[in-house]
């Protein structure tokens, strides 16, 4: 191939694959299937490395993480990155409004106005809790990143920025403006900051404390490759400067123009006029804080009018056109009492943290988790220490840091248990690990608690009514001891149990009784081999079909099934040999314990193999990712757009242009419910 031919079809490339980059990840509506992407993706690479001369910064190829950096060099902002002032109440933000009003009210002439200064329009925005960075842009293509620093120098991170999918490396749209900087904020979405710190955990590595640390520390990083693989995205709030395009007149006027230049804009924001409006928005964004995707600790109330903006100024460093509307604070300080240590199913020992009492964003707290053995050591927390807690939604709270400048003379670093604080048995900590466990297995009554808790729950055996206290109380009375005893109980071991009576103990026998017809996957999930939960269960279930191929399985035949790796496969077998555990299930098919026994599907069998299938709209029983996974299990292809060769639609509610696509064009359409029922026709 001739260069002039590569440089065209290289160019037409780049600008497909940004296309398609910006309907992915600015918004969030992809069009093609990520097979296509990999083809176009993997068709550039080839030519760029047949043609090195051709390769520039802003090719999609080169956002992978480069070479790594020696230090951060400092950046200074050519525009100061401003702060922002705070309010916490109501109050202050009516007193905010007074301000800007009067203020304004003055230089406009309306001072004295019989109605008194008019209602103000706001742009009214999440405060995303990640870092401000800084983006310059020359010729429309990304040219510096800088973090905020101190306001006026920041350090480059350029190398880190690149990386993130959500930065545009070269701006949407016809213009090539030669100066550009848009200042916003990076963030790590709370469901990849969970992963990234599960993932940490199983090595042994140590966790962030919260997204926003996640998100620093992995900007932080002098390699791109770190950074590359950390899930990270930019959201856009402000141009600061624009050569050569026109300025906006508000500030919902500039972030439509971000928007359009290819950056991502927050779906939250609106525009309304005066404090209710901005009351109710500060409500609303607080009642779905949790289901947000990102963390956010409150609101960024701006002046809408450019003019009035400029009319306002600034105030040592912060505008007076602009103000944080925090919601309460989530971390609060207090005071350790004491370090009680649980013992969970797999004999997991998790030190939970007994607190002074103490308010964290609105609610009360005293319990906090501390993870495992190495964060009480990289801590060095003691009992009497002054400690940091941080609470975020529905999650437990945690304890992030020790003020050891508070500490009362006399502490001691906190004894680690050698012994498990429930049966005595040793506790095992192996070299690399973080995690310690008790080596007593079912013979720990609070490993035979859990185990029995977790047999019972309602994805497993499903025994209703039989709840964690009386689950306690049967293990304490040495009634029972592991699931097969369950099925041994009599009406006169259950009656002398606190608050039980005559029926309550007749309805407990029934849903045991009950219980004993049940599934592969249920009862497998049910024995709570470490690493096998619920999905786990099912491809093993369906892998092998019954239990006696399962039982005479080796590791090797383990890793031939759907998503087992080597240490899942490990897990399985290693429990499989234990002799205690193959005579509890010996004992539980005895006591009558049955399932029907499945088709051994091996890994070959798929009956959509060859198919093409969209999902659209929203399922109201699976997420998409369950329903894609579900059909690839089915061996079928799962597109993001629908064409002629496409088999079937699935259209959830909601569902929008793709099921228009799928009328059009006569591709067969199935709703939620024949979907579901497609899926258990196959065991899923
Ligand atoms: O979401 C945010 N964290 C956010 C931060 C936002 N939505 N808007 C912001 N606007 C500004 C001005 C008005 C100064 C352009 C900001 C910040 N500043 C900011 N973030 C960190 C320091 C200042």
């Amino acid at each position: 191939m001739q260069q002039a031919e590569a440089v065209r079809e290289i160019e037409r490339l780049r600008a497909e694959l940004r296309h398609h980059n910006h309907l992915y990840y600015v918004l969030d509506d992809p069009q093609v299937p990520d097979s296509d992407y990999d083809l176009l993706f993997q068709r550039l690479r080839q030519l760029e490395a047949q043609f090195p001369a051709l390769v520039t910064p802003d090719s999609p190829t080169q956002r992978v993480g480069g070479e790594a950096v020696p230090a951060f060099a400092t950046i200074r902002h050519e525009v100061p990155m401003l702060s922002l002032d705070n309010v916490f109440s109501a109050d202050e933000f009516a007193e905010f409004d007074r301000r800007v009003r009067d203020r304004l009210g003055d230089m406009l002439g309306q001072g004295g106005d019989l109605l008194g200064p008019p209602d103000i329009d706001y742009c009214c925005e999440p405060k995303l809790d990640g870092l401000a960075i800084s983006l310059v842009y020359e010729n429309g293509v990304l040219a510096r990143a800088a973090t905020r620093g101190d306001g006026l120098t920041g350090e480059d991170i350029t190398h880190n920025v690149r990386t993130i999918k959500s930065v545009p490396l070269c701006l949407e749209g016809s213009q090539r403006p030669p100066l550009l900087e848009v200042r916003g904020e990076v963030v790590m979405p709370k469901a990849g900051f969970l992963r990234l710190n599960e993932q940490a955990a199983a090595r042994g590595d140590k966790i962030f404390a919260n997204p926003r640390n996640a998100a620093a520390g992995s900007l932080r990083q002098l390699d791109p490759r770190i950074a590359a693989q950390r899930p990270l995205e930019f959201y856009a709030y402000a141009l600061v400067r624009s050569d050569g395009l026109a300025p906006a007149p508000t500030q919902s006027g500039m972030l439509r123009q971000l928007g359009g230049l290819g950056f991502r804009i927050s779906p939250e924001i609106r525009t309304g006029r005066g404090c209710p409006f901005v009351m109710d928005f500060y409500r609303d964004i607080q009642v779905r804080r949790d289901g947000l995707p990102y963390e956010i600790d409150g609101v960024v109330i701006k002046v809408d009018a450019v003019r009035w903006q400029q009319e306002l100024g600034f105030v040592s460093r912060a505008p007076r056109w602009a103000t944080a509307f925090k919601f309460p604070a989530q971390e609060a300080l207090t005071v350790l009492r004491a370090v009680e240590f649980q013992v969970g199913r797999t004999g997991a020992l998790t030190p939970v943290a007994r607190l002074e009492p103490v308010a964290v964003g609105g609610v009360r707290v005293s319990n906090a988790t501390l993870h495992n053995f190495d964060e009480i050591e990289r801590m060095d927390v003691r009992v009497g220490d002054s400690v940091v807690i941080y609470r975020a939604g529905d999650v437990i709270p945690k304890i992030v840091r020790v003020l050891p400048e508070r500490r009362p003379a006399g502490t001691v670093p906190l004894p680690l248990p050698t012994q498990c604080p429930v049966c005595g048995s040793d506790i095992e900590r192996p070299e690399d690990e973080a995690i310690a466990r008790c080596s007593g297995g079912l013979f720990c009554p609070a490993q035979q608690k859990e185990a029995l808790k977790h047999f019972v729950s309602r994805r497993a055996l499903d025994i209703e009514g039989l709840g964690d206290k009386w689950i306690d109380q049967l293990v304490e009375m040495a009634l029972i001891k592991t699931s097969a005893d369950l099925f041994c109980l009599r009406k006169e071991d259950l009656l002398p149990l606190e608050r039980m009576g005559d029926k309550l103990a007749d309805n407990l026998l029934r849903a045991v009784d009950r219980s004993r017809q049940t599934t592969l996957p249920r009862f497998l999930y049910a024995l709570g081999i470490r690493e096998v939960g619920e999905a786990t269960a099912l491809n093993i279930a369906r892998h092998f079909g019954t239990l006696d191929a399962i039982m005479v399985a080796d590791e090797a035949a383990f890793m031939q099934v759907v998503d087992v790796g080597p240490v899942v496969a490990e897990s399985i077998a290693t429990f499989f040999r234990q002799p205690h555990n193959r005579e509890v299930i010996e004992r539980l098919r005895d006591c009558g314990v049955t399932w029907p026994d499945l088709e051994a599907h091996g890994q070959r069998e798929q009956p959509l193999a060859g198919q093409t299938w969209v999902l659209t709209g929203s399922l109201s029983t699976l997420s998409r990712d369950q329903a894609k996974e579900k059909l690839l299990h089915l061996g079928a292809k799962v597109s993001g757009s629908v064409s002629k060769k496409t088999h079937c639609v699935v259209a959830g509610e909601a569902a929008g242009s793709k099921l228009a696509d799928a009328e059009k064009l006569g591709v067969p359409l199935m709703d939620e419910a024949a979907f579901i029922n497609l899926l258990s026709s196959h065991g899923l």
